[in-house]
This record gives C-alpha cells, sequence and structure tokens, in this order.
C-alpha cells in the first residue's frame, strides 16, 4: 500500500512500475516486522544466490548481517558515472556526459521490463536529520533487499521521510536502482541534476546503488547548493571539545580511503585525554553546510549511519569505528571466520583465522592462504580492500550530541588532504578564504581500492570531489568564492594535512591516526589566534615547537618534524607549474570556467616561490 498521497511521488512511482514491470510492489515503512521479513526473506535464500545475505554469530554481532558482492562488483564505477545535463558545458571536464534524452532513451531499454518477476521496494528516506530545513527528501526504488536494508542504517528511512515532504511538493529527488543481471558492460550510475533523477543499474555495490549517498548527498546535492546557496562537501565533520568546555568544529575533505572515517572518530593521546580534550563525531564522510543566522556556516551530516573501510580498522587504529560495528551492522565482502561465524579482514589483528571464507566465497586455510604471493606481488588478501561496514551511527562510542540537532555545527576549519609521498607538508593554513579556494581546487591524492581502476597513480581530486561534483567543476570554485563573499570574516579558516609524507625508504614519517590530534590542536590555535606561524610561500606554517610532540618525541625527531614541515622551492615549482597545466589543459581548454581570481592565486604563489 502506498504511504503517501502526495500525487509527485504516485505518478512517478507507477511510471517506473510500468517501465520496469515488477510482479509485486512493496513500500517500506522502516518497522522493525517489515525490515525482519525482509532479513529472514534474504537470509534464507539459498547458497549460491548472489543476493544472499547471512546472520552472523548473533551472541558475539548481535543484528550483524554479511553479504558478498560478485567480483567485478566491489567500488564504484566512475568511468560508468554520467552526468546528463543539457549540455555538456554544463556538466564541465571531470564527468562524463551524455545528452539526458538520449540516455533516458538509452537505459530505458535496459530497465524495460527489469523487475519481471522480481518485488520492487520504493524507499522514502530523509538525508539529514528529521524536520531540519537542511534536510531533503529522497525515494529509491530498487529491486534489492540488500539496499533497503543498508538505506535504513544510512539514511532516516520509512514513513517519517514522508511526513517531512508533505502532501503535495515536488521537491525530492527520484532514485531508480536495478541490479537487473550485474552486468558491467551495461552497468550505468547516471544523474540528472535538472531533474532531480538517479538512474542506476546493473551494480550491486556501495555508493553505486545506495542512492541517498554519493549520487544524492554529493552530486545532485552540490548542484542544488549552488542553486540555493549552500555546499554538499566530501566531508567529515567532528567537535573537538577543549579543556575549557569549548566544542570546536572542522570539517575535512580527503579523497575516499584517505582517512576520513579515521579522523572523524580520532581517539586523543593520552597528553590530551589527560587535560580534557575529547573528540566527537558529526559525520564521516559527508557535510552539508550553509550560513546560519549568525551568519557562521553550519554544517549537518545528511547520514545516518558510516560507509566505512574495513580493512585496517582495528582497536588501535580506530576503535570508535570498530566499536560501531559490533552490532546491527551490515558487513560486506570482508572474510568469514567459520570457526565463530564472526567477520575478519586485514588489519583487525594478525591472526588470519584457519577456517577461513575469502571475500570471493572460497573455503581456505587463512593462514596458508596470506602466505602466499599473489598476481600484485603483496601477500593474497581474505578480505576485499574495499570491503565495507555498514554501521548506524549512534552505535558511535563518540557519536556528537548533536549529530540529530536540526541546526547542524557551526564550523570553524575546513581541512583539506589527500596522500602526497612527498611536497605536501604536515599541515599549513592559507592566507585567506580564496586562497584556501585555490588550495582545495590543487587537492591531488594517489588513488584507492574505493573506485575501480589502478591504485596508487597520483591524480588531481578538486576538494575530494573530483568524482562528485554535479556540473562544471569551474562554476563550482567559482561557488566557493561566493559562499566566501558570503561569509566575510565569519567564514572558517582553510588548512591542508597531508599524513601520508614518506620518507626514503617509503616509510610514513608521520604516526597518524589518534597522532593527528596534535595538528588538530594547531589547527585550532590559529583558528582562535592564540599562536603564531611562519609566513612561507605556500602559506601559514607551524613553527617546530608548536607542534606538541609529547609522548611521541622517539618516534617523531627534530630532523622528522623538520623533513615533515620542509617546504622544498623546487618541488613546488613543479608543483604550481603542473597546477598551470592542469588548470590551462585539463579545465579551461576543455570549458572548465576557472575563476580569475584562482589563476591570480596561481600568479601569486609562483611570484612568492621566485622571489
Ligand atoms: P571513504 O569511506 O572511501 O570516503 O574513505 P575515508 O576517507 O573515510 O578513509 P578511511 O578513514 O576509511 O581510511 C582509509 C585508509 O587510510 C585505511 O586503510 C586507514 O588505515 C588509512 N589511514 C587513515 N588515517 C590514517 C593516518 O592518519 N595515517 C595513515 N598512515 N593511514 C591512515
Ligand atoms: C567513497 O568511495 O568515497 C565512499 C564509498 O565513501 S562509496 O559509498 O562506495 O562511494
Ligand atoms: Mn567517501
Amino acid at each position: 500500500m502506498a504511504l503517501t498521497k502526495n500525487p509527485n511521488v504516485l505518478k512517478w512511482v507507477d511510471e517506473m512500475i510500468a517501465l520496469t514491470k515488477p510482479e509485486k510492489v512493496v513500500w517500506i515503512d522502516g518497522s522493525k516486522e517489515q525490515l525482519d521479513a525482509l532479513t529472514d526473506e534474504v537470509c534464507a535464500l539459498p547458497e549460491g544466490n548472489r543476493d544472499k545475505m547471512y546472520r552472523l554469530n548473533q551472541e558475539k554481532l548481535p543484528g550483524c548481517l554479511y553479504h558478498r558482492t560478485l567480483p567485478n562488483d566491489v567500488a564504484r564505477v566512475e568511468d560508468r558515472t554520467f552526468i546528463c545535463t543539457p549540455t555538456k558545458e554544463e556538466a564541465g571536464p571531470t564527468n562524463n556526459w551524455c545528452d539526458p534524452a538520449e540516455m533516458y532513451a538509452k537505459l530505458s531499454k535496459l530497465y524495460d521490463g527489469v523487475m519481471k518477476g522480481r518485488t520492487m521496494y520504493v524507499i522514502p528516506y530523509s538525508m539529514g536529520p528529521i524536520g531540519s530545513p537542511l534536510a531533503k527528501v529522497g525515494v529509491e526504488i530498487t529491486d534489492s533487499i540488500y539496499v533497503v536494508l543498508n538505506m535504513n542504517i544510512m539514511t532516516r528511512m520509512g514513513a517519517q521521510a514522508f511526513e517531512n515532504l508533505g502532501d503535495t511538493s515536488n521537491d525530492f529527488v527520484r532514485g531508480l536502482h536495478s541490479k537487473a543481471d550485474v552486468d558491467p558492460e551495461n552497468r550505468y550510475i547516471v544523474q540528472f541534476p535538472q531533474d532531480n533523477t538517479i538512474w542506476s543499474i546493473n551494480s550491486a555495490y556501495g555508493g553505486n546503488v545506495l542512492l541517498g549517498k554519493k549520487c544524492f548527498a554529493l552530486r545532485i546535492a552540490s548542484y542544488q547548493g549552488k542553486n540555493e546557496g549552500w555546499m554538499a562537501e566530501h566531508m567529515l565533520i567532528l567537535g573537538v571539545k577543549k579543556p575549557d568546555g569549548k566544542v570546536v568544529y572542522i570539517t575535512a575533505a580527503f579523497p575516499s580511503a584517505c582517512g576520513k572515517t579515521n579522523l572523524a572518530m580520532l581517539i586523543p593521546p593520552k597528553y590530551y585525554k589527560d587535560q580534557g580534550y575529547e573528540v566527537f563525531t558529526v559525520g564521516d564522510d559527508i557535510a552539508w553546510m550553509k550560513p546560519g543566522e549568525d551568519g557562521r556556516l553550519y554544517a549537518i551530516n545528511p547520514e545516518n549511519g558510516f560507509f566505512g573501510v574495513a580493512p585496517g580498522t582495528n582497536a588501535k587504529s580506530n576503535y570508535n569505528a570498530l566499536a560501531s560495528t559490533m552490532k546491527n551492522t551490515i558487513f560486506t565482502n570482508v572474510a568469514l571466520n567459520n570457526a565463530d561465524n564472526t567477520v575478519w579482514w586485514e588489519g583487525l589483528d594478525k591472526n588470519p583465522p584457519e577456517d577461513a571464507t575469502e571475500w570471493k566465497g572460497a573455503k581456505v586455510n587463512g593462514k596458508e592462504f596470506t602466505a602466499v604471493i599473489g598476481a600484485d606481488g603483496k601477500p593474497q588478501k581474505l578480505a576485499h580492500p574495499n570491503s565495507r561496514f555498514t554501521a548506524p551511527a549512534h552505535n558511535c562510542p563518540c557519536v556528537s550530541p548533536e549529530f540529530d540537532n536540526p541546526k547542524g555545527v557551526p564550523v570553524s576549519a575546513i581541512i583539506f588532504g589527500g596522500r602526497r609521498a612527498s611536497t605536501t607538508p604536515l599541515v599549513y593554513q592559507s592566507f585567506d578564504w580564496t586562497h584556501g579556494t585555490y588550495m582545495g581546487s590543487a587537492v591531488s591524492s594517489e588513488t584507492t581500492a574505493a573506485a575501480t581502476g589502478a591504485v596508487g597513480v597520483l591524480r588531481h581530486d578538486p576538494m575530494a570531489m573530483k568524482p562528485f561534483i554535479g556540473y562544471n567543476v569551474g562554476d563550482y570554485w567559482a561557488h566557493w568564492l561566493e559562499m566566501g563573499e558570503k561569509l566575510g570574516d565569519k567564514a572558517p579558516k582553510i588548512f591542508n594535512v597531508n599524513w601520508f609524507k614518506q620518507d626514503e625508504n617509503g616509510n610514513f614519517m608521520w604516526p597518524g591516526f589518534g597522532d593527528n590530534m596534535r595538528v588538530l590542536d594547531w589547527i585550532i590555535k590559529r583558528c582562535e589566534g592564540t599562536i603564531d606561524a611562519e609566513e612561507t610561500a605556500i602559506g601559514y606554517l607551524p613553527k617546530k615547537e608548536d607542534i606538541n610532540l609529547t609522548g611521541i618525541e622517539d618516534e617523531v625527531t627534530p630532523e622528522i618534524l623538520d623533513k615533515l614541515l620542509a617546504v622544498d622551492k623546487d618541488l613546488w615549482k613543479k608543483e604550481i607549474a603542473e597546477m598551470r597545466r592542469y588548470y590551462d589543459e585539463d579545465i579551461t581548454a576543455k570549458g572548465g570556467h576557472v575563476p580569475a581570481a584562482l589563476y591570480a592565486q596561481l600568479d601569486k604563489i609562483e611570484a612568492r616561490l621566485n622571489g
């Protein structure tokens, strides 16, 4: 039975039924009874069925489920992701583009009758706290129970979202998903920003199919934000409570699998804990930000859960993330420990289970399996490098008391970062918002397993949004500049960090994880204006003595700190030359609208480096 009287929703659902021709239509109200029944159904599927999910050890991991996707369907597919705007220029040079009419026609053929013999689930959901002026409603149609159960964790799902939409509004995002035959040759992840519409077909994994996440909350929302005066960003949101009781909120944009979840849930080192510092998580992946009544920038996390990278997560690296996965969590493409029906992944501990099922489904002796060198020259892996947990945010021991605050939290600092083996120092601050916008445009990072394709290749990833900007990248930068003008002297300060700088032997020089608190400490003091800095050609750098190393003096010697904070002029001249080439060739020459103010920043940095 339809859960809404809203004629816009009903008309669209009818059209999608006519197109996909499901045997049955189920409206997802979000009730426990309904979700339990769907869980029973999907776990009862026969072994070998590709939709099958498994209940894990219900004593050790109550409410937890396990699923494996097909080996060709384990990450976002950027080469099959499209922004379909009326003109190619509106999509700009960072996106694949296709004419909307052409794409609708092509995909309609693939969707025609695709749900014959299947059940269609209609999922109403809210991105952002119900009732928040910053929240938005979406409806996802899918033929996958796995999607329903994940959306239940990742969003505020169910009938309440329709209450928020009301009986007449047409302001909701229409998402159509079918796993179809999970055929990689016909896999498409398509956004139509002008129509508030997303069509996804032939995948059953993560950001390709949980349409509230990257497709809506970044690609569609970035376009909405430009038109409506707010920002949708690939950023974590955290709060640092200081000994004086004040909480400072910081957002940070790092590319996929570059440390957002880890930073968002950071546990301060002993030195800081002893003084009373605490960190609270508001979000680990996406921030929606809008100026508030007091003129400051406020951020909400549109999501309600964490779709986090499993490998590398352990009690030491990210205790809070691990604790978040102990109940009501869905694990995807990790390994099974068959001895007790629990999960395992590389980096959880040093003991791969002997009786294991690896991520592709083969039963193996985990110890022997991981001792064999694979085709990539590295030990074989039991869990896929992009295996993930889907965990409710309220499971997190350090979830912020402001998590559901409809107003959001006021942002004092914005951080950019990426994986850079060289050149980029541990931390530096922009001279002002415009320079900070330049810094964001200049983010580049070594690629990770979060998207298909080569790993470890340096690529430009402006604002960590390369795969997620739903319109012309130059117009997006112009929007950043406009937001800065609007915020004026209330704008957050902008910083850049690099946890991944390497020594001559390829080892990370900075311990990272909890010790990143030491860098946040410097950032907070800079925001409060209580500390000086070195003015360099690229921005403000910390004075050596201002990075607190109490407790890690042996690990981070003065020589290492020198290297971490070094600004090598020759490398930076190359960096700036590459940025000019990027603006000229990759962006401007391809219709990318680079704002003059950003070219002017390039000129200024160049002049400072040569001066
Ligand atoms: P997405 O969910 O894909 O957007 O990723 P994310 O940005 O949330 O990345 P996440 O926090 O899951 O980290 C991914 C990988 O980076 C993990 O393997 C971590 O172990 C590693 N990592 C995170 N923080 C640090 C750090 O401070 N130093 C080092 N060396 N590695 C880190
Ligand atoms: C990312 O790749 O940045 C993710 C995972 O957060 S996914 O939801 O698959 O996009
Ligand atoms: Mn992400």
